[in-house]
């Protein structure tokens, strides 16, 4: 088997910055025995990119993994790359281990296209299209996958007509509905609205994150998760079932404390399952997604699936919700990241076939 040499790009200018570091200790502490090689590569919150003794620097002063001392038994220190560029060629594939804006919207994806590095996951159009919630809601309707409603605004029109938009929130939609930045991977700036007041303050918050904004209506439903893996043909996991302890799927639930708990496989019918996996393949496509990607649906009270969202970088470090719905279905974690890897390679692959040379092309 191949022994891959990995780039694992982490931190990053988000405010999920924190997460990824942490997330790319327990993938390093997870591959550690395995026949994966990883070069950590951080980027810090102001956008420079560390190599070397730098980028573990950054894994030591993880605030998330405070007082970790381990983390230097688990960097090879021979071999250590002193700049990107020769970390980048040192390298077989990238695994962007980034959130939010400048991470999972295709920005970074579109810079290892131009240097021409084999990456894991999406790329710029699945990861952008994936990023915008309403982008991907306009993909999952002409997918014809069944969707809560939703109004996309524009925080122009949002604050040049404040009124105007409340009607139409109004007359479209019932309370509660939920206003989010139409760009944020995380929970930040996402407010449940039960009445017209707090939906004018959900707005306010919301257009302080993003110049689009999404309001959804608000659904009674359990919240399942399915995992996707694969590239033109990805293939659907078990379903999961996300038990909230919070109000809703909060940033701190998701990442921090321990307040969610999942079941795997969730409790449902089996038809159930199978549409829940049919439609997580099909919004993987609808969006071009690639590698991998995790699918979150509602389920009614009357066992009405609707597809919520695709999230083409869910959380990924061994006890998340994605490798865990992979290891109920019979790959283990460090079989999950060399598919991810051998995914990388074939899209990469893949690109460079289509470049016809003009002076071929008749
Ligand atoms: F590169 C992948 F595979 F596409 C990828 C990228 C990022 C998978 C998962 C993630 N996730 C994150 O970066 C995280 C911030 C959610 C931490 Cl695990």
């Amino acid at each position: 088997m191949k022994r891959y040499r990995l780039l694992l790009l982490f931190g990053g200018r988000s405010a999920e910055h924190d997460v990824s570091v942490a997330s790319a200790i327990s993938m390093m502490k997870a591959l550690k025995d395995s026949d994966i090689d990883i070069l950590p590569c951080g980027i810090t919150r102001e956008g420079t990119w560390k190599v070397g003794e730098e980028a573990v620097k950054m894994l030591a002063s993880s605030a998330l993994f405070a007082g970790d001392s381990d983390v230097r038994d688990i960097v090879p220190v021979d071999s250590q790359p002193r700049s990107v560029p020769e970390a980048l060629s040192a390298v077989d594939v990238v695994f962007p281990l980034l959130h939010g804006p400048y991470g999972e919207d295709g920005t970074v994806q579109g810079f290892l296209e131009l240097v021409n590095v084999p990456y894991v996951g999406s790329g710029v159009l699945g990861s952008s299209l994936s990023m915008d919630k309403i982008a991907m809601k306009k993909m999952f309707e002409s997918e014809g996958l069944p969707i809560t409603r939703y109004l996309g605004i524009l925080r122009s029109d949002w604050l040049s007509d404040p009124e105007g938009i409340i009607s139409k929130i109004e007359s479209e939609l019932e309370y509660p509905v939920f206003v989010k930045p139409a760009n944020l991977g995380s929970s930040i700036g996402i407010t449940k609205a039960k009445d017209r007041s707090s939906l004018l303050q959900a707005l306010e918050l919301a257009s302080k994150y993003d110049r689009r904004l999404i309001v959804e209506q608000g659904v009674e439903a359990r919240e399942l998760e399915c995992a996707v893996l694969g590239n033109d043909y990805p293939r659907a996991s078990v379903v999961g079932e996300i038990l909230p302890g919070d109000e809703f799927y909060t940033f701190e639930a998701k990442y921090i404390s321990e307040s969610s708990k999942t079941i795997i496989p969730a409790d449902i019918p089996p038809s159930v399952s199978d549409e829940i996996r049919d439609y997580a393949v099909r919004a993987f496509k609808a969006v071009d997604a690639a590698g991998l990607a995790r699918v979150d649906f509602f389920l009614t009270s009357e066992n009405k699936v609707l597809v919520n969202e695709i999230n083409t970088i869910p959380g990924f470090t061994p006890i998340s919700m994605y490798p865990k719905l992979w290891e109920a279905s019979g790959l283990s974690y460090p079989d999950l990241v060399r598919k991810l890897l051998d995914l990388a390679m074939e899209r990469h692959a893949d690109k460079q076939h289509r470049v016809i040379p003009l002076w071929e092309a008749s």
